[in-house]
């Protein structure tokens, strides 16, 4: 298909961006790093520990450029997008050591520029600007739906809201969709409830009980600035992949509404921040596929197929054969590995591979390194032995977050208890062979993993500023991402 106008146009506001981005790179080294995940996937976190870690110096043996006392200093200063919010890193570090409290959600793109003096392997004093961005994983699985007419994505939305377990969260819209007839008048009433029962399904299925990760178009969970607008009022019909609309026709409404719904959400996200990332880590909440069952661990394998293609579509434009090639290094990590005793850290990074392997293979054009870590942005656990009977089991200790409740036991948020969350399969292909039961099936006491939520951890004050956040392999993570450019 040769490209449409909006398309060129958008090449060309690409390109005119680029070249402006590669001058600013030219005289003053950054790195742009996108931090993306789904909702509650630690992004928040990751990027508080992170920036704590570098400004302050943490135990980071892995990073090689830290550890060996090659980095004099790093600190913020103020970012380069006017219009983009800042990451509002102050606040979330005080939640989190002051409150022992989990940051607050965020919902939409924030920014955050850290300059890095560094001294390089061969004496010269450089610096190094690092421009982290965090946005949803949300949008990011948006993007194929650039290449989607309304009716191919309706076909495919309403195939898989046909599947277990999500028929049976859908069925109050599609008893409302089967009323519905695609070449009647258009009607701003019925889209709206379509709309909206569209909505509750897909919030229905982000429940923690069937954690789905693939819940397209993004902005209906995570709306942004864009809410009640018409451009996130539509829904799928039950329509021909490669049939007309009449015009006039409630067909016609939907599509029309798609359209702009590309355009207002998807084309921007993708020219002003997509587009411009040099190296990207994706943020994967395994654990709470592990909690929810078979059927959450095969829909997050989907999604992370889906991401990895976004990469691809990056690829595709004009851009990357006019400029060098943006995205080079790509990190999966899997979040909350605290959870887990550090037996089953291998394991939980095995089962990401798997998650991830099919993809990876389809996505070697991309052109960019993949590399896969489990990691624990801030350790709230620790680990211990606790005897039953004559059997020593590997336990881990944290103290539960006020409400969380494990045996019929309900925690005040100040009690310290010792769980055992399930160990993990030496062979991933166990997991996605469905043979584990969830929340999703099962109730709680009957499921293989349970996994509490605990409290941030009490850090040791020694009088001397603040106190280092302890992690898991956050230093590998660092190592891979800006590691090579810090030599
Ligand atoms: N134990 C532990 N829990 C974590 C860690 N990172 C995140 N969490 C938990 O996961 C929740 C979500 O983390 P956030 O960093 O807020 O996730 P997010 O991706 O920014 O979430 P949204 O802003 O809602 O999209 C937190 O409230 C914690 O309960 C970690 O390193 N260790
Ligand atoms: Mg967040």
């Amino acid at each position: 298909m040769p490209p449409n106008f909006t398309d060129i146009l958008e090449e060309a506001r690409l390109s005119a961006r680029a070249l402006l981005d590669y001058g600013e790179s030219f005289f003053n080294p950054t790195v742009r790093l996108g931090v993306t995940g789904l909702s509650r996937a630690g992004k928040t976190v990751f990027i508080t520990a992170l920036i704590h870690g570098l400004t302050r110096g943490g135990r980071f043996p892995v990073f090689e450029a830290l550890n060996s006392g090659r980095i004099a200093q790093a600190g913020l200063a103020p970012q380069p997008d006017d219009a983009v919010p800042r990451f509002d890193y102050e606040t979330h570090l005080r939640t989190l050591i002051e409150e022992r409290r989990w940051p607050n959600s965020t919902v939409d793109i924030s920014e955050l520029r850290l300059v890095i003096d560094y001294q390089r392997r061969n004496g010269a004093d450089r610096t190094l600007t690092l421009d982290i961005v965090d946005y949803p994983g949300e949008w990011l699985l948006d993007l194929p739906l650039l290449d989607k007419s309304y009716e191919q994505w309706a076909r495919e939305s309403l195939a898989l809201s046909r599947e277990a377990p999500r028929a049976h969260l859908a069925a109050d819209w599609h008893r409302q969709l089967a009323t519905l007839d695609p070449q009647a008048k258009e009607d701003e009433q019925a889209t709206r409830t379509s709309a909206k029962l569209f909505t509750d399904y897909l919030r229905a299925c982000r429940d923690e009980r069937f954690a789905m990760s693939l819940l397209p178009p993004g902005r209906f969970l995570m709306p942004g600035n864009l809410a009640a607008s018409p451009a996130l009022t539509f829904a799928p019909l039950d329509v021909p992949a490669d049939g007309a609309a009449v015009e006039g026709s409630l067909w016609a409404m939907m599509a029309r509404r798609y359209e702009a719904y590309k355009d207002v959400a998807v084309r921007p996200f993708f020219r002003d921040h997509f587009a411009r990332l040099d190296r990207q880590i994706v943020l994967v909440d395994a654990l709470a596929a592990f909690n929810s069952g078979p059927e959450a661990l095969r829909d997050l394998e989907a999604a992370l197929t889906g991401i990895l293609d976004c990469f691809r579509v990056g690829r595709s434009t004009i851009l990357s054969s006019l400029f060098r090639p943006r995205i080079d290094r790509i990190l999966f990590a899997a979040t909350k590995a605290d959870h887990l005793h550090h037996l089953s850290h291998d394991r939980l990074e095995a089962v990401l591979r798997r998650a991830v392997s099919r993809a990876v293979t389809r996505a070697e054009t991309t052109g960019a390194v993949i590399e896969v870590v489990a990691l624990a942005a801030v350790r709230a656990t620790r680990e211990a032995i606790v005897t039953r009977g004559r059997e020593k089991l590997p336990a881990i200790t944290g103290m539960p977050i006020p409400g969380e409740s494990a045996g019929g036991e309900m925690f005040d948020g100040n009690t310290e208890v010792a769980t055992f969350p399930g160990d993990l399969p030496a062979d991933p292909e166990a997991l996605f062979n469905g043979a584990f039961r969830g929340l999703a099936s099962a109730p709680a006491d009957a499921s293989d993993f349970r996994f509490l939520r605990f409290r941030p951890p009490a850090l040791e004050r020694d009088g001397k500023g603040e106190p280092a956040l302890p992690h898991i392999r956050l230093d590998r993570a660092l190592q891979f991402l800006i590691g090579d450019r810090l030599q």
